[in-house]
C-alpha cells in the first residue's frame, strides 16, 4: 500500500438524482442525473497506512457509523482492486473546503476523493467509467464529481450496475457559468438524502412521476448545454427541482429541506429576472438556494440575495477541474 492524497469537487445537480432502485445493496439510483462540478468547492482526502483504522475529518476523529461507513468503502475498494486477504489499517484524513452535511453535497467530493485516493494507495487504476461505479456505491452524488465541467450519471437498467455510471457531457471550458451558492443556515440537515429517499419511494404518491419523467429532462438539458442556451437549461432546472421538492413534500412523513429564507431567496430570484438579471434556482436536501446565471450577471444578483433577509453569505462558484490524485510514496507492503 502507498500514500495517496486525491482531490475532488463538489457538484450541484442541475437535473436531479433522487431515489434508489430497491432490492439490491449496489446503490443503485433510480433515475439518471447531470451536474456541475464546482471550482471551489472540494474535499482533500489522504489516505495512508497505520497501526490501526483512524478516520480524521477536518483534524477531528469520527468514530461510530461514518466512520464504518468510510472503512467498509475501503474494504470494497482493496477487494475490488484484487488484492487478497486482509485490508492494510489505515489513517484516512479528510479537509472539506466546504460547509459539511447542510445540502451542500459533502458526500460527493468525500466519497470521490476517498475512492481515488484509495484506489490509488492500493495500486488499482482502473477506467474511469469503473472508478465512477465504485465512488456510487460509497455515494450515488459521488459518481459525478470525478469530471469537472457537466457531467451525467446514467441510471442504466441493468441489476449488476455495469450500466450505471457518470462521464463528462461538456469541459468546464464549454461554457462558463456560475453557481451563486446562497446559504440560508449554518446547522447541519435533520434527515439525511439517504432515508429521506427511501421514505419519500415508500409513501410519496408523487415518486413514481418523478422518476417516470426524469429521462426528458435530462435530454432537455443535454440540448440546452450543448446549444449554452441558459434560458432553456434553466427552465429544466427549476422543473427538476420543484418536482422533486414536490414529490419530498408528498413523504409521510413530510419531507421539508427549506426554512422561511429559501423561500425568500426563491422569490427574489423570480423578482430579479422579471427586472433582467436573469437566473434559475435549484435547491437540494437542505435548506441553502443555488442560482445558475452567466459571470456578467453574477455580482449584481449575489448582491441583490445577499441583501435578502436571513442570508448568511452568497458564494459565487465557476465549473471546476476533475479530481485529480498524487502518490507521495512507497511506506508499506501489500
Ligand atoms: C443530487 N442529492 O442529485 C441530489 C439532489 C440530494 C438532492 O445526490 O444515498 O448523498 O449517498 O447515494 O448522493 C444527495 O444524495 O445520496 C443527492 P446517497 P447522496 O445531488
Amino acid at each position: 500500500m502507498q500514500t495517496a492524497k486525491a482531490t475532488a469537487h463538489s457538484n450541484i445537480a442541475l437535473v436531479k438524482y433522487w431515489g434508489k432502485r430497491p432490492g439490491h445493496d449496489l446503490n443503485l439510483p433510480a433515475v439518471g442525473s447531470l451536474s456541475m462540478t464546482l471550482d471551489e468547492l472540494r474535499t482533500v482526502t489522504r489516505i495512508a497506512p497505520a497501526g490501526q483504522d483512524r478516520f480524521e475529518l477536518d483534524g477531528e476523529r469520527i468514530e461510530g457509523e461514518p466512520a464504518a461507513k468510510v472503512f467498509r468503502h475501503l474494504d470494497r475498494i482493496w477487494r475490488a482492486g484484487g488484492s487478497a486477504g486482509n485490508r492494510p489499517p489505515a489513517l484516512v484524513d479528510s479537509t472539506n473546503h466546504l460547509p459539511t452535511a447542510a445540502g451542500l453535497a459533502s458526500s460527493a467530493s468525500g466519497f470521490c476523493a476517498l475512492t481515488l485516493a484509495a484506489a490509488t494507495a492500493y495500486g488499482w487504476s482502473p477506467e474511469g467509467r469503473v472508478l465512477s461505479q465504485m465512488a456510487r456505491r460509497g455515494s450515488g452524488s459521488a459518481a459525478r464529481s470525478l469530471w469537472g465541467g457537466y457531467v451525467r450519471l446514467h441510471r442504466g437498467d441493468r441489476d449488476d450496475g455495469e450500466d450505471c455510471y457518470a462521464e463528462p457531457l461538456f469541459s468546464a471550458q464549454h461554457w462558463d457559468l456560475r453557481l451563486l451558492v446562497v446559504h440560508t443556515t449554518r446547522g447541519a440537515k435533520a434527515v439525511g438524502s439517504t432515508g429521506g429517499m427511501e421514505r419519500c419511494r415508500q409513501t410519496s404518491p408523487y415518486y413514481g412521476p418523478w422518476v417516470d419523467t426524469s429521462e426528458s429532462d435530462l435530454a432537455a438539458a443535454t440540448d440546452a448545454l450543448a446549444s449554452q442556451n441558459l434560458a432553456q437549461l434553466g427552465e429544466v432546472v427549476e422543473h427538476s427541482c420543484f418536482k422533486m421538492h414536490a414529490s419530498m413534500l408528498a413523504t409521510r412523513p413530510p419531507l421539508m429541506y427549506w426554512n422561511g429564507t429559501t423561500l425568500e431567496v426563491i422569490r427574489e430570484v423570480w423578482a430579479a429576472r422579471a427586472d433582467g438579471l436573469e437566473g434559475y434556482v435549484t435547491s437540494d436536501a437542505g435548506p441553502h438556494v443555488k442560482v445558475l446565471c452567466r459571470p456578467q450577471t453574477a455580482a449584481a444578483l449575489g448582491a441583490r440575495l445577499a441583501a435578502v433577509p436571513g442570508v448568511h453569505e452568497v458564494q459565487s462558484v465557476a465549473p471546476g477541474p476533475d479530481a485529480t490524485v498524487v502518490v507521495e510514496g512507497e511506506t508499506s507492503q501489500r
